[in-house]
């Protein structure tokens, strides 16, 4: 029936840029059409325009490996990430269309005293916060997942694993699908195909607009969700970013039947993994170790994290590897995010997700919306400021960001 039938709606319009709007977002990942789609159901801005240099999705939001956790360190993280946990469980309702959230637990292995220590401190800091989180011995591990192996002799053996039940997955191009779908249903205009290429300032220094691959268009207030490429955004504004650029890669095998019950990750030997709906194992790596834009990054890192692999899960080392490929990912000195307003009027960043920012997609999404209506930040993303890097105040999130970076 799919095959002839040539009657099925566009799920969201592709119009040309309007000369001006009341806020422009650039970058159409699900961070930045979540904003979009948030300026418009909570705050009645309409007229805004999401404007995307590729396809829709098409940058980490569609390259990422879906983990969605909130067991953070912080208070300041324990409130973000939470507040976007709490947002996925209704999200498919939310926007009327399955982000396929699937809440199979994420555990988090340890391997050495260092490991079980950091694990220890993340639980009881968490449970402070209300933060779902536990500690498992080797063999409740291997209960939760039995291709895991917990044998003494491994050249990494597991002593136990932090265990956050709510954790999971969630399918990541039907968010970006949904939040697209959902935004241009209230009047956004998502705008693929529209590179910015400057950004343009009165003489008083209040944001004007942005200069695109598509002509001049003119905004009152600009918001960037750029990912890898904030910190040349925010450039084109005279705005230098505490940021570095590096590329972050992920591989998938072929399809195989259920076998993998939750997500399992392991940042000491720098791997991590799960099973898609598809039957794919999804397998990711650390960071490569130097900046790069380069979406495809170095062999070496996916050799070195299958190796880890194969060591973890044994049944696994036959598997056939079908693709892989990278994302940049924009990476702070702290490892926290920047949800915040600019030195420049009118401008608001929301990047520094680095390796992690899928799983705060929503939450995200909501408090930079309130950020950008109210040119204030909401209560929970207080703390994200620019300025934190010149005051010292910072979130210091390395050790539970999970990826080797
Ligand atoms: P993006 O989806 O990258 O959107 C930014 C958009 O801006 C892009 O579409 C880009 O094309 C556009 N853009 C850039 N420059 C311009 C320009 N000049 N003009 C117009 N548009 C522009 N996070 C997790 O929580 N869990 C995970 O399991 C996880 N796994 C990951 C695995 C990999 C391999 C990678 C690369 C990342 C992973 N992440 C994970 C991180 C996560 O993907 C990101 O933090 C998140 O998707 C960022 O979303 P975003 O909407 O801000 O960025
Ligand atoms: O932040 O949980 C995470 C993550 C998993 C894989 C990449 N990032």
């Amino acid at each position: 029936a799919m095959r002839g039938h040539k009657g099925w709606p566009q799920q969201w319009t592709s119009p040309e840029p309007k000369k001006n709007y009341d806020v422009v977002i650039v970058g159409a990942g699900g961070h930045g059409l979540g904003t979009a789609y948030y300026l418009a159901k909570e705050h009645g801005i309409t007229n805004v325009a999401v404007v995307e240099k590729g396809w829709l999705g098409g940058g980490n939001t569609g390259r990422n490996t879906t983990i969605i956790r909130s067991n953070y360190l912080y208070d300041e993280s324990a409130a973000l990430y939470n507040h976007a946990m709490k947002m996925w469980d209704g999200l498919s309702q939310d926007l009327n269309y399955n982000v396929m959230y699937s809440a199979r637990g994420v555990m988090m292995l340890a391997h050495n005293v260092h490991d079980v220590q950091g694990a220890q401190r993340h639980i009881h800091a968490n449970r402070l916060n209300g933060v779902q989180n536990e500690w498992l011995t080797p063999e409740q591990a291997k209960a939760y997942c039995p291709p895991l192996n917990i044998s003494a002799a491994a050249r990494y053996p597991v002593m136990g694993a932090a265990l956050q039940r709510c954790g999971g997955t969630a399918r990541h191009d039907a968010v970006a699908w949904g939040y697209a779908r959902a935004a241009a249903d209230r009047g956004v205009d998502v705008i693929q195909n529209c590179a910015v290429t400057g950004v343009r300032r009165s003489a008083d220094g209040v944001v004007e607009g942005v200069e695109t691959t598509r002509g001049f268009i003119g905004a009152k207030k600009v918001g960037v969700v750029a990912a890898g490429h904030s910190s040349v955004i925010m450039e084109m504004a005279g705005v230098r970013m505490p940021l570095e650029s590096y590329p972050l890669q992920a591989l998938v095998s072929e399809p195989v039947k259920p076998v993998f019950p939750c997500v399992v990750m392991s940042n000491t030997v720098h791997a991590y993994i799960s099973q898609s709906d598809k039957g794919e194992l999804v397998i990711g790596a650390g960071t490569d170790q130097y900046t790069s834009y380069s979406q495809t990054g170095g062999l070496h890192i996916l050799t070195h994290t299958l190796d880890a692999i194969c060591e973890m899960f044994p049944i696994f080392s036959r598997m056939k590897m079908l693709r892989s490929w990278g994302g940049i990912v924009d990476v702070t000195p702290d490892r926290s995010p920047i949800l915040a307003k600019t030195p420049v009027g009118g401008l608001y960043v929301n990047c520094g997700w680095g390796t992690g920012g899928f799983k705060a997609t929503p939450g995200s999404a909501h408090v930079f919306a309130h950020t950008i209506a109210n040119d204030a930040p909401h209560a929970i993303n207080a703390g994200f400021t620019l300025e934190r890097f010149q005051t010292g105040r910072l979130i210091d999130e390395a050790a539970a960001a999970a990826v080797a970076h």
